[in-house]
């Protein structure tokens, strides 16, 4: 591991915050990060000497972890956006003064770190000097938090060096919250209890703060914090676009290329839709990035997106060689799991994946498990964490800075009922009003309760740094800048059930059907049948060959009823109401004219 100390820090602004941190904090000791693999070795040691980490001897390079269990998924509740004003939050926020945070933080951070070390992460989103790239500094006691971020950003000496005396970071200081006396053993999985943790972001400052929690998302402060929500307050005052959305490749049979964003909300398929493999002859699919997009205008009007992480952090449960075998090859080797169940001969398993379950285990608990105990194996939110570059599937030119420019857009989430299967919008604005007027089931990916419908505008409830009014108005304002070099919008629901609650979809790689028809449409091959929701495909537009899925079924994944969306209405009429006059009148008027299609 680097032994390298402050001193190899010469940018003074910076070093002068870590030092003020450290004052603070009261680490043992602070080691700066090289980012190198005999760093991530020596790290993954130290947590498996002292029991934090458990080697899986099934795969290479690979370690299991299990979280507190009052620590395993984001905390949406304990997460704030501290602007000066709240109206710059806006609704969808938890609001509070950045003063009053600092001060009620502060007292937390105090002696935080007091038994440990303090390791400065040096990262960057997108690839090192690209323009579109953003450097953040973390500060964390976290080895764990550490290694993750060593797969999910670019870490390392290169970065402090294109930093050179003055270049600009985003400051991220993260504690897990648990200070350690003199002789105290110290616990698998160190964090604060939960009315303890903030995940905070201050976008004013562009500076994440983050105490109690060791997980994901609250934890390596590149992905949500700063891709997301410091990135989008960003993006909208440099006019570009921080977006939770996958980023795909699709080549046709004449190698015609078309790149999809898709938003939907956390844990409804965004990693298995990013590396789906078509059950269609000819299609080829092929990865970018499974969760973030970072999207600019390019010098030709395009619209240009990057994915800015280097890793998958998946959602364990669910992922198998039926649903995504291209994840699956990912995580052979050199992968961390999170909340997985241990196998007796030193592997992970989770629900659903392939074949039988193992007849005996370790849960993600760290109890004896055995099929039918009625526990859970993984928790739902169990996660691997695995380097983009081992899928199979990611583009040889993925980490290309220009990004690849945008054709398609796609929004959804998981709806048993109302929504179709697919259906294109009418216009750009119509794209941005379904967009912002997405609703999903909850799933596990925070903690809350699962199953209730919510508004996810963009799937970016909880990711949005600032107010969603001004957001809505940002998609707005992008779409009149790209004209009609704008993508085309659509939005999919590959959850519908029939009324006798079975599944009408198979999903997974026939979703590659549906993206053939959207390819089709933007190349005005195919015509499509009008609705109130927008344009959906003549059953007879999507290709079926070599799947049977019953004619009624496809009827019913294809209708829409006026009379369930007019329910609809009363549903986003409450959701827009929220806004207030930050709602763009543009919006407005989409829902007047929604109303005027259910007639
Ligand atoms: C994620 C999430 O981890 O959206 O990507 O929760
Ligand atoms: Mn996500």
């Amino acid at each position: 591991m680097s032994t390298a100390t402050l001193d190899s820090i010469k940018h003074p602004k910076l070093k002068a915050w870590i030092e003020e941190c450290a004052a603070m904090c009261t680490p043992d000791e602070i080691v700066v990060c090289d980012g190198t693999q005999a760093e991530y070795d020596r790290l993954t040691k130290l947590m498996i000497d002292v029991g934090m980490a458990t080697p899986l001897p099934k795969r290479p390079g690979s370690v299991l972890f299990r979280s507190d269990p009052s620590d395993v998924a984001r905390v949406e509740d304990r997460t704030y956006i501290a602007s000066k004003t709240k109206d710059a939050a806006g609704p969808t926020n938890n609001w509070i003064d950045p003063e009053e945070l600092k001060v009620i933080m502060r007292a937390k951070y105090k002696g935080c770190m007091k038994g440990r070390t303090m390791y400065v992460i040096p990262f960057s989103m997108g690839p090192i000097g690209s323009d579109i790239a953003k450097v953040g500094i973390e500060l964390t006691d976290s080895p764990y938090v550490v290694t993750n971020m060593h797969i999910m950003t670019r870490v390392g000496t290169k970065v402090v060096e294109q930093l050179g005396t003055d270049g600009e970071y985003i400051p991220c200081l993260h504690s897990i919250g648990a200070p350690l006396e003199a002789g105290q053993k110290d616990s698998s999985w160190p964090c604060a209890p939960i009315e303890d943790k903030y995940i905070s972001h201050f976008p004013e400052e562009r500076l994440i703060w983050s105490y109690g929690s060791g997980y994901g998302g609250n934890a390596l402060l590149g992905k949500k914090c700063l891709a997301l929500r410091i990135a989008s307050s960003v993006g909208k005052q440099e006019g570009w676009m921080a977006e939770h959305m996958l980023i795909l490749r699709l080549t046709d049979p004449k190698g015609k290329q078309y790149h999809i964003a898709a938003a939907f909300p956390s844990a409804c398929g965004k990693t298995n839709l990013a590396m789906l493999q078509p059950t269609i002859a000819g299609c080829k699919c092929e990865c970018i990035g499974d969760d973030i997009a970072w999207m600019k205008v390019g010098a030709d009007g395009r619209l240009y997106a990057i994915n800015p992480e280097a890793g998958f952090f998946g959602v364990a449960p669910g992922t198998s060689y039926d649903s995504n075998p291209m994840a699956m090859d990912s995580i052979k080797e050199n992968a961390i799991f999170t909340n997985c169940l241990l196998t007796d001969d030193g592997d992970v398993w989770w629900e659903e994946m392939d074949g039988e379950p193992p007849a005996h285990g370790i849960d993600w608990k760290g109890k004896e498990w055995t099929p039918g105990n009625g526990e859970k194996g993984a928790h739902p939110n169990a996660r691997f964490t695995a380097p983009a570059a081992q899928c199979p599937v990611i583009c040889a030119d993925w980490e290309d800075p220009k990004g690849v420019a945008i054709d398609i857009f796609v929004f959804g989430g998981r709806r048993a009922s109302t929504v179709p299967l697919v259906a294109e919008a009418y216009s750009f604005d119509h794209g941005v009003f379904m967009g912002s007027t997405a609703a999903s089931e909850t799933t596990a990916a925070n903690i809350g309760s699962v199953g209730n419908l919510r508004r996810d505008p963009m799937a970016m409830l909880p990711f949005c740094g600032y107010n969603m009014g001004d957001y809505f108005q940002h998609w707005i304002d992008m779409g009149d800048k790209l004209g009609d070099k704008a993508p085309k919008c659509f939005y999919v629901n590959w959850f519908r059930k029939s009324p006798d609650g079975k599944w009408l979809w198979p999903g997974f790689g026939d979703n590659a059907r549906v993206l053939k028809w959207m390819c089709e449409r933007v190349d005005g091959k195919v015509a499509g049948k009008e609705t109130c929701f927008g344009t959906v495909p003549e059953a007879t537009d999507i290709d079926l060959s070599g799947l049977d899925v019953p004619a009624e079924d496809m009827a019913e994944l294809l209708s829409v009823e006026p009379a369930v969306w007019a329910k609809e209405v009363a549903g986003i009429e409450e959701h827009f109401a929220k806004f207030g006059d930050k709602l763009p009148a543009r919006l407005a008027s989409q829902l007047d004219e929604l109303k005027k299609r259910i007639g």
